[in-house]
């Protein structure tokens, strides 16, 4: 599990099973763009250092967090892929809406996962301030789109192992 100290983005690479063999859709929201655009950085790259095809990720921007979950929706109606990454940031400090966002996208994007029987991931940074948010997105704590694009990459291949 990641915690405040330890930065888990830096994982070995012989303990992540390639991803040569799937297809991934990332889900972007365009609320705090300088954050969930370095979270789609570190997600993109980890997944192709990790042998997916770049044709084999479909990207698409949703304008909130709150829109995660309806986009992780349309894809998996719409497109055949073997896992999901969700990546947004909602700042505390910055809305009253905090709690409200964050629960309907972490309960959205569950029930999604279980409704497609696929997995979606929660790359979503809910931070007090912009700084905790930057020093998740690149910073001092790495970059959680990389721990994303690593657990999409591992339940993919789960799924690919239970599906066999
Ligand atoms: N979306 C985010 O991704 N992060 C935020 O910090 C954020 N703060 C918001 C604050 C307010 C007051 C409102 C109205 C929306 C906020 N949103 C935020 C946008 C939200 O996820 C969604 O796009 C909109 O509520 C439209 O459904």
């Amino acid at each position: 599990m990641s915690t405040q100290l330890k930065n888990l983005s830096d994982f070995s690479h012989t303990e992540v099973p390639s991803a040569v063999n799937y297809k991934f859709g990332i889900v972007v929201a365009e609320w705090n763009a300088v954050i969930t655009n370095a979270l789609y950085g570190g997600a993109y790259q980890s997944l192709i250092d990790h042998g997916t095809l770049p044709e084999h990720i479909f990207t698409y921007a949703v304008p909130g967090s709150f829109e995660l979950t309806s986009g992780a929706d349309l894809l998996l109606k719409n497109l055949k892929l073997d896992a999901i990454i969700c990546l947004g940031c909602v700042i505390q400090g910055e809305t009253r809406h905090f709690d409200f966002i964050c629960n309907a996208v972490a309960n959205g994007i569950s029930n999604v996962a279980i409704k497609y029987s696929k997995p979606v991931i929660f790359g979503v940074l809910t931070t007090d301030n912009q700084q905790q948010a930057e020093d998740r997105a690149g910073g001092k704590h790495g970059n959680k789109g990389v721990e994303a694009a690593v657990t999409a990459i591992k339940m993919a291949n789960l799924a690919a192992t239970l599906d066999n």
